[in-house]
């Protein structure tokens, strides 16, 4: 008896003293209640990323492709990888964003249009301080997807944090990256219109635990820009007197019954009048309908990668980050030649949603394309929109190496 007490004690305690330590793949909830370790350390998972070592860097377009901004690195008490980022906002920054000596007025986080790619992984702490320079004369602010996750801090009526930030000021954004995918960050300030397109903005990815395919990594990002910086200014609703055909006491029909909700009775449609557009309302509703951009660009200069083609190599797997920043324009798109991508919509998924060749982006729209080229050329990829292509969204991938499989015409 005692032997059989001892033997159910020992199985009963090396149970408690085992299980703890035991993670259940299946049942997807950490142990201890701490996240799931990663299956890669930080240190090797960062450098298959291509974290960039020159924090401070200043990547030109081109550069920008590759540029990976991975943070200053620490650990919290409990291990946990805590990145840490900081943006200033500078305005008034010259930017040049052609060849042929275009120079934007630009508001820049970190010097650059785009700023920086932040990548982080998920689970991670971040911190993401950003400095409103002192010498700026707009209040601004960093929203993305991920920061509705930021701790102690009150949020506005946007959703995010800490309100905006006035010239001279800092505010730093802490939040715990997830989900993983590929996001767009921006100023958040009214008029957002006139935020974004002075520039602040640019892309943040935050990989897996477990990392993705290994493949060659790139990020691209869409954007535009309106030059006429005097169409400036907060958007409002149109007086109403400046519309032709509002009733402003409009009658209901008489003959509609005693029904107090007539304004919504279907049977009343042909009764309501419709607000034509105004042709000429106030000067900011008018100016809306005048805003246009002059140029089209992948990360931030038009025509970039037509002059300096982006070299790729036969039957080798890429990976795209693309995030699409442009304003005034309701659709942009990508469309690549030679090659079929599989596509994952913002990222949020590893098994693709389809294969294609071109995919089209609204506003804040994102995801991740992968492909690989069977046979050697140049290949164009551009917006798929021939204007923005004509006015500086195209590119050019060049890529060398012998055929992957037999051509048609040479076969047998
Ligand atoms: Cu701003």
């Amino acid at each position: 008896m005692f032997w059989q007490n001892a033997y159910f004690f020992a199985l009963a305690l090396s149970i408690i003293l085992i299980l703890p330590s035991v993670n259940f793949p299946f049942m997807n909830i950490p142990a201890h209640g701490q996240s799931t370790a990663s299956p890669i350390s930080q240190e090797e998972y960062d450098k298959i990323k291509n974290c960039t070592t020159n924090l401070s860097k200043k990547p030109t377009p081109v550069e920008y492709l590759t540029h990976f901004n991975c943070g200053h690195i620490s650990k919290d008490e409990s291990g946990k990888t805590v990145r840490q980022f900081t943006l200033i906002v500078e305005e008034n920054q010259k930017i040049p964003i052609t060849y042929e000596g275009h120079i934007f007025e630009g508001w820049t986080f970190n010097g650059t249009i785009p700023g920086p790619t932040i990548r982080v992984t998920e689970g991670d702490l971040v911190r993401i301080r950003v400095i409103n320079s002192n010498e700026n004369t707009h209040a601004h602010s960093l929203y993305s997807q991920p920061t509705h996750y930021v701790k102690n801090n009150a949020f506005t009526m946007t959703g995010q944090p800490g309100g905006t930030i006035s010239p001279g000021r800092s505010f730093t954004y802490e939040f715990v990256a997830g989900p993983y995918g590929v996001y767009p960050y921006y100023c958040h300030v009214e008029p957002m219109a006139d935020h974004i397109n002075r520039g602040l903005y640019g892309m943040m990815i935050i990989d897996p635990k477990e990392p993705r395919p290994r493949m060659t990594e790139m990020a691209m990002l869409l954007n535009g820009y309106d030059l006429d910086l005097d169409l400036e200014g907060p958007i409002t609703l149109p007086p109403v007197d400046s519309i032709d055909g509002v009733e402003t006491n409009m009658p209901m029909n008489s003959s509609s019954n005693n029904n107090t909700n007539a304004g919504t009775n279907m049977s009343n449609m042909n009764d309501v009048s419709v607000p034509s557009i105004p042709e000429s309302g106030n000067s900011k509703s008018a100016s809306r309908e005048k805003r246009v951009n002059e140029i089209y660009t992948v990360n931030g200069k038009a025509f970039d990668y037509m002059m300096n083609p982006i070299v790729l190599h036969t039957g080798e797997p890429y990976r795209v980050y693309i995030v699409n920043m442009l304003e005034f324009d309701s659709v942009n798109s990508i469309h690549v030649h030679g090659a079929m991508f599989d596509y994952y919509s913002a990222g949020t998924n590893k098994t693709a949603d389809y294969l294609t060749d071109i995919v089209t982006l609204a506003n804040g729209d994102r995801g991740i394309m992968e492909f690989t080229y069977d046979y050697p050329g140049t290949y164009m990829f551009h917006a798929h929109q021939t204007l923005f292509t004509d006015l500086g969204w195209m590119g050019l991938f060049d890529v060398r190496g012998p055929p992957v499989i037999t051509p048609p015409s040479d076969a047998t």
